[in-house]
């Protein structure tokens, strides 16, 4: 990637931070300056996020990895030993020592571990691949059930389902014998995930999906949409983020996560590996570490490996440590980068018409539901999107609230904080519930907020409380 594309997506992403001002404000305020940290996940921890890795069990007793691994990072992925091929070889016969050399290592040096992954089309054992139909759900589903409850409460999030979207232009779920099985299949998985370890969060993972235009990050985001209006069991998104010169890191990455954490999801960058080398690998690993930083919602980042010559293109060097284990100039800049943090100080104010609402929109008055009222107040505006504040004020003593935020097409709410957003099916209906207890007593008030991408319509959304 150039430098002046660098330069552009920074200023994008400065943008963006500001975009969250009142988010970044709460978080410089209540965040005493952190010494720096000296370790990947140590930088990562200062905003509450970890650093992963993927281990190979077969390269922990390389002294030099293992050294490297443990210092470094405080979540784990198992790269193959959890995938279908290994932990089911024959039908109903689970074999687990591999993977729990990785989860016992990491547990014993106090990491946590995602696991990955319960439904793939992909590394699937030879019994399975020539399966179809309902002896391939119930195979599939079993598999989900009996991997998950064996590992029960020891994993932080599971990959439910893994790469099940079409590349290319068609934004719909790839060909496989488990997609033939039934569109639902991967509700019914998540289903059988949460059923097996209601502690774990399930992810949804998948690559190619980075950049928000693309049509298989859509197709991902319609599904996440639906699940989250339909009940579907789902926590987050995993973003695989494999780059190089054909599939860089695209400058809306920043966006892309955002508009997924607005869905009501986590987001984790799940298997970050970006090929090339020097200064220029530096910056991109730079700016994916800052995209992440900019959303709240994105809660860690795994690299797909330790060393280069550990990587599955170890040809691209594509990591953070050298085959010798030397620092490379990328470990420096995600480090830094961490400990800069991401959303606290905008170096500059984005450029922006900052326009007032059309005199044809109407400012819609505050409105009440039961004993609670809604307000809306204008925040910052940009030439795409502008921020607002909604106050609920307890007009008795209440027990708890929600407040629907209704925005106009082509209107769309990309990012919300202060409380706990769910949508209805068109997207246009955000209902938001307090994150914590809603209880406030006569005349209280609290608030939450939004960003609205507007797209030339600058109509207020209307708001409404109801009580409890
Ligand atoms: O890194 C993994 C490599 O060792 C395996 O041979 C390969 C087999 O499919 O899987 C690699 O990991 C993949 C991950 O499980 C899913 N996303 C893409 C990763 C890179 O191919």
């Amino acid at each position: 990637m150039t430098t002046p594309r660098l330069r552009h997506r920074r200023g994008r992403l400065v943008a963006a931070v500001s975009g969250l001002a009142v988010t970044a404000l709460t978080v410089a305020l209540a965040v005493p300056a952190a010494a720096a940290g000296s370790t990947l996940q140590a930088a990562a921890g200062e905003s509450g996020r970890y650093f992963g890795t993927a281990i190979a069990a077969n390269r922990l007793s390389d002294s030099t990895y293992s050294t490297i691994a443990n210092r470094e990072f405080n979540m784990v992925t198992a790269e193959n030993e959890m995938k279908m091929d290994a932990t089911e070889p024959n039908q109903n016969q689970f074999s687990y020592g591999n993977a729990d050399r990785i989860v016992n290592w990491a547990r014993s040096n106090g990491k946590q571990v995602r696991g990955h992954a319960l439904a793939w089309h992909s590394q699937q054992p030879g019994w399975m691949q020539n399966m179809s139909g309902t002896s391939l759900r119930n195979a599939m589903l079993n598999h989900v059930t009996q991997v998950a409850t064996y590992y029960r409460g020891k994993i932080h999030t599971w990959d439910v389902v893994n790469e099940a979207f079409a590349d290319g232009s068609s934004g719909g779920r790839r060909d496989s014998n488990l997609q033939r099985t039934g569109n639902d299949w991967i509700e019914a998985a998540f289903r059988a995930a949460r059923a097996a370890d209601p502690g774990a969060k399930l992810c949804y993972n998948d690559y190619n999906t980075d950049n928000w235009s693309h049509a298989k990050t859509q197709g991902v985001y319609n599904m996440v949409r639906d699940f989250k209006s339909r009940g579907v069991p789902i926590d987050c998104v995993g973003f695989q983020a494999h780059f190089n010169s054909g599939n860089p890191v695209p400058s809306n990455y920043d966006v892309t996560l955002r508009n997924f954490a607005a869905l009501g999801v986590d987001v984790q960058i799940t298997e970050l590996d970006i090929e090339g080398s020097g200064s220029s690998q530096a910056q991109q690993y730079q700016g994916v570490v800052q995209a992440c930083l900019s959303v709240a919602r994105c809660t860690g980042i795994t690299v797909w490996g330790v060393r280069d010559s550990d990587s599955w293109r170890a040809s691209g060097t594509p990591l953070l440590f050298d085959g010798s284990g030397n620092k490379k100039a990328a470990y420096t800049s995600v480090l830094n980068q961490l400990n800069a943090g991401g959303t606290t100080t905008p170096t500059q104010n984005p450029t922006s018409p900052n326009p007032t609402p059309s005199p044809t929109t109407s400012t819609p008055p505050p409105t009440g539901g039961g004993s609670c009222t809604a307000t809306y107040s204008e925040g910052q505006k940009w030439n795409d999107r502008f921020n607002g504040t909604v106050t609920i004020r307890a007009n008795s003593n209440i027990s708890g609230w929600q407040s629907t935020v209704t925005v106009r097409s082509p209107q769309k709410i990309i990012a919300t904080w202060n409380g706990s957003p769910t949508w209805d099916s068109s997207g246009n209906v955000m209902t938001m519930r307090p994150s914590g207890s809603g209880a406030l007593s006569a005349g209280q008030t609290t608030s939450f907020g939004f960003t609205v991408q507007h797209g030339g319509n600058w109509t207020w959304p209307s708001v409404t409380c109801s009580a409890s």
